[in-house]
């Protein structure tokens, strides 16, 4: 591609030239403890990116941690020394009109990074809404739906609390389909918590069991027949990412879903997985992709084989939460809905206008860009302080 692709109506190129591009570390409490197979959180760490363009206009971005460098192999700590030093610069002078060009120079000046990389894709994308006054999906082939069915997720560990909190999501209207994480514990206490679950609500219920990478193929072996007979709808990454084979066999004799999350970030990993048949659904994240038109490409190669899509995430803002609302509205299929819960698991939301959940739902902002705006204060309260 050239450097000068075509004259554009009101001189977009000129409009929309990255001026500016900052990154601030942010610390937000949540509401309990949430505990994974590898790591617990009491606390979001996200990185909130800010581009400004020479028309003035303002876009922002977040990225969103678990634990620290746990979950995935970035932290806020890290993602803000490798965007002011690599990716920021790679970007200043460039049209924010020209996405694809960005995320070019973005790999070309950092490999994977896909949560940073992710955060500024999203903070260009909600200033190119803004100067053209679009919604953030227009941009990327315009939503097919506004509302999308809401999962959440039942992490304290603790089975009582996990009842009555599902409770109190059911009677707020909020969500109907839960997550339950297993793997931090031994697997008969995880299955005891399941257990209380599975008796106190429907039994047409919705329950995906994420074990997070914690069982081995012989847990599998002896536990996935056990989460059948406890109604879990979905199993999602049970086994190490990287074990193929394993995965597969295990997918295979399988009689529940078994859905892909930490098994596939790139392209490539798509197809490897795809075509090793270790799941059926795949849970798409932008700290994964890098980038929203990349989680299109992803879930396109995995559409192709058949795989559902399942709108997955990290416990992201109002902010990060907007952006993936954004492209998994314009998905063709979004089979499994999406768990974006954390606007509802944080102490304070980080936006003004937060999300809205209603009839088991969560409602695609209107508005240009994301649709959603930081709220100066909330940024400043948790902001690190250097
Ligand atoms: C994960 O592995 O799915 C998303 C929801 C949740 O509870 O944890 C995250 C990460
Ligand atoms: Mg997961």
């Amino acid at each position: 591609m050239t450097n000068h692709p075509g004259a554009l109506a009101r001189d977009l190129l000129t409009e929309t030239a990255i001026r500016q591009i900052t990154a601030r570390i942010i610390e937000a409490p949540t509401t309990r403890n949430h505990k994974l197979s590898n790591t617990s959180v009491t606390h979001q760490g996200y990185i909130f990116v800010t581009v400004t363009l020479e028309n003035g206009v303002i876009g922002y971005g977040e990225g969103s941690t678990l634990g620290g460098p746990r979950w995935a192999e970035e932290s806020v700590e890290a993602m803000k020394a490798n965007i002011d030093a690599y990716l920021a610069p790679a970007l200043i002078g460039r049209p924010a009109c020209l996405l694809e060009d960005a995320t070019l120079r973005m790999d070309r000046a950092a490999k994977r990074n896909y949560t940073a990389k992710s955060a500024i894709d999203m903070a260009l994308l909600d200033a190119l809404g803004k100067t053209l006054d679009v919604p953030a999906h227009v941009l990327l082939g315009g939503a097919v739906r506004t509302a999308i069915d809401a999962i959440w997720a039942l992490a304290s560990g603790d089975a009582a609390q996990e009842v009555d909190e599902a409770q109190a999501m059911l009677d707020r209207g909020w969500f109907k389909r839960f997550k339950i994480k297993l793997g931090f514990a031994d697997p008969a206490t995880d299955l005891a918590r399941l257990a209380a679950l599975q008796k106190a609500l429907p039994s047409s219920t919705t329950i995906v069991a994420d074990v997070n990478q914690g069982w081995s193929e012989a847990e599998c072996i002896r536990y996935l027949p056990v989460l059948q007979d406890l109604g879990v709808s979905l199993i999602e990454q049970p086994i190490a990412a990287g074990q193929t084979g394993a995965s597969a066999r295990i997918a295979a004799r399988s009689a529940i879903p078994i859905m892909m999350d930490e098994s596939v970030s790139t392209l490539a990993e798509a197809s490897r997985e795809v075509r090793a048949a270790t799941g059926t659904v795949l849970s798409l994240k932008l700290c994964k992709h890098g980038s929203l038109h990349n989680l299109k490409r992803v879930a396109g190669i995995a559409a192709a084989e058949g795989v559902q899509m399942y709108g997955g995430c990290l416990l992201e803002s109002s902010i990060g939460a907007a952006g993936h609302l954004h492209v998994f509205a314009t998905l063709p299929k979004l089979e499994w809905g999406t768990e974006q819960f954390g606007p509802k698991i944080l102490v304070e939301d980080l936006v003004q206008d937060s999300l809205r959940y209603e009839g088991y739902q969560v409602h695609l902002p209107e508005g240009p860009g994301l649709g959603v705006t930081p709220d100066p204060e909330i940024i400043e309260k948790y902001a690190r302080k250097d």
